[in-house]
């Protein structure tokens, strides 16, 4: 099966984020995963100009979590330019998988509707933890730098 490398782009086409605000929003579950993500997203944002103190993170405990932490960003008065929703759902052995990715993924669908401003779906939903460590900095780049270059290109076409 053929994977997009999740880092690869082309800089040319990424708007400067030098005058942009950011929240991040990342589930603490999966942490050595989702930890990562973070980091790759944080890193990106700030190559392509945003700055230290415009961008904000916040953590909650899981992946269902991430809809209601990413509403809270969208209503704190340093109101961001995008939000990114970072988390981890690994399948397990009872339906869980499948309960917490359909809340998430609506959630933050529901969240893109209600708001002005965009809500990035930086979730990675594995089979295992193997697919999830290559996604999120491993043979198949960081789900969190696409999901900060996501930001950046829907924050400057809402302006
Ligand atoms: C409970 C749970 C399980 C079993 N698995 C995950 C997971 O793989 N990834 C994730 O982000 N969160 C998981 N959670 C926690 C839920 O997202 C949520 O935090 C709890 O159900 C409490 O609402």
């Amino acid at each position: 099966m053929a994977t997009t490398n999740l880092s690869v782009y082309n800089p040319d086409d990424i708007p400067d984020a030098g005058d942009m605000k950011f929240g991040i929003v990342v589930a603490e579950w999966n942490y050595d995963i989702t930890g990562k993500l973070l980091d790759g997203a944080v890193k990106t944002l700030r190559k392509h100009g945003a700055s230290k103190k415009n961008i904000k993170v916040i953590r909650v405990p899981g992946s269902f979590e991430l809809t209601s932490g990413a509403k809270l960003l969208a209503e704190s008065h340093k109101k961001p330019d995008a939000i990114i929703c970072l988390g981890c759902v690994i399948q397990g052995g009872t339906p869980h998988f499948t309960y917490i990715c359909q809340s998430v993924t609506q959630g933050i669908t529901q969240l893109n509707l209600d708001y002005e401003i965009p809500f990035i779906f930086g979730v990675l939903t594995t089979n295992n933890r193997e697919e999830a460590a290559d996604r999120a900095g491993g043979k198949y780049g960081n789900k969190g730098d696409e999901a900060a270059v996501t930001a950046i290109k829907m924050a400057a076409l809402c302006r």
